[in-house]
């Protein structure tokens, strides 16, 4: 049986890619800040597989290191790592743009995900195997009107994840990215700040993505046989052409 580490697996694509994984049969490690989400997808997925939950910031370096480092015996070995805790803060001009936001985005979609990767590689290594999974966005691949530095995190991360690849290529490890289009989840009430109204508003009008659509790219991903590696993968929905066209029309 297989193990997988997901971040961000509180709300979203990581919470989705949690159940979906269970139902492959995938033993899970869930990680995310809100503890009592964890402890109700523990309650609800143990019935399944095996569940263990982190409690972290992806910011905080050191506890990132010991509760990675400190697994219990039958979560040590991880199969799958899921890099998907983030969100972007803000949808400024940059003239204008909010240090704080700029900070978190920076800290946690890129840094933090550099950290969990750095605590769960040499496992990888010293299994001779494992798959990472990169979460980039379309803001990877483009960038937008007040996109700016979530465009920017993201593009790290496909930059990251081209690194990974060749940097493990010799170690045997798989390393992919995903990088969706509008998928209707917390994202948008994050970046408004809790304006529920205005995050409405993006996916008002045509049919978004979902994050089980997400969930089960993810799952077909890592339920390929372990010589095909899916290395880069774009994926939006029907009505979205980039990142500033959207049919609202069908
Ligand atoms: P959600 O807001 O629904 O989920 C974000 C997840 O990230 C939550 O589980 C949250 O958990 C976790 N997270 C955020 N900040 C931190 C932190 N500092 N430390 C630890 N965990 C953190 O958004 P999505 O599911 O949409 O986003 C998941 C990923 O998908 C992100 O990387 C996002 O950039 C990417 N993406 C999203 C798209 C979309 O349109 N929705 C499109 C393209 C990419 P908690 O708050 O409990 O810590
Ligand atoms: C999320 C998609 O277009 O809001 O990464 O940046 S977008």
């Amino acid at each position: 049986m297989k193990t997988a580490l997901i971040t961000g697996a509180t709300s979203g694509i990581g919470k989705s890619t949690a159940y979906e994984f269970a139902k492959h049969g995938i033993n899970l490690i869930l990680c995310g800040r809100r503890q009592e989400r964890l402890e109700e997808l523990q309650t609800e997925l143990s019935e399944t597989v095996k569940v263990h939950t982190l409690c972290f910031d992806v910011r905080d370096k050191e506890r990132v290191f010991k509760s990675i480092g400190e697994l219990p015996q039958e979560f040590s070995s991880i199969d799958i790592l899921v890099n998907n805790a983030g969100n972007a803060h803000g949808l400024d001009p940059i003239q204008t743009g909010n240090l704080d936001d700029w900070d978190a985005m920076l800290d946690i979609n890129v840094k933090g995900l550099l950290y969990v990767s750095k605590a769960v590689i040499p496992k990888m290594i010293s299994q001779k195997s494992g798959h990472i999974i990169n979460i980039g966005s379309i803001a990877g691949k483009e960038v937008y009107p007040n996109g700016n530095v979530y465009c920017a995190s993201k593009h790290a991360v496909d930059a990251i994840n081209k690194a990974m690849q060749i940097d493990l290529n010799k170690y045997g490890i798989r390393v992919g990215a995903i990088h969706p289009g509008l998928v209707e989840t917390e994202f948008s009430n994050v970046r408004f700040k809790g304006d529920d109204k205005r995050a409405d508003t993006v996916y008002n009008g045509f049919d978004p993505l979902q994050s089980e659509d997400i969930a089960d790219i993810i799952a077909f991903v890592v339920t390929r046989p372990y010589h095909v590696n899916i290395a880069d993968l774009v994926v939006f929905p029907t009505a979205q052409a980039n990142s500033t066209i959207v049919n609202k029309s069908l």
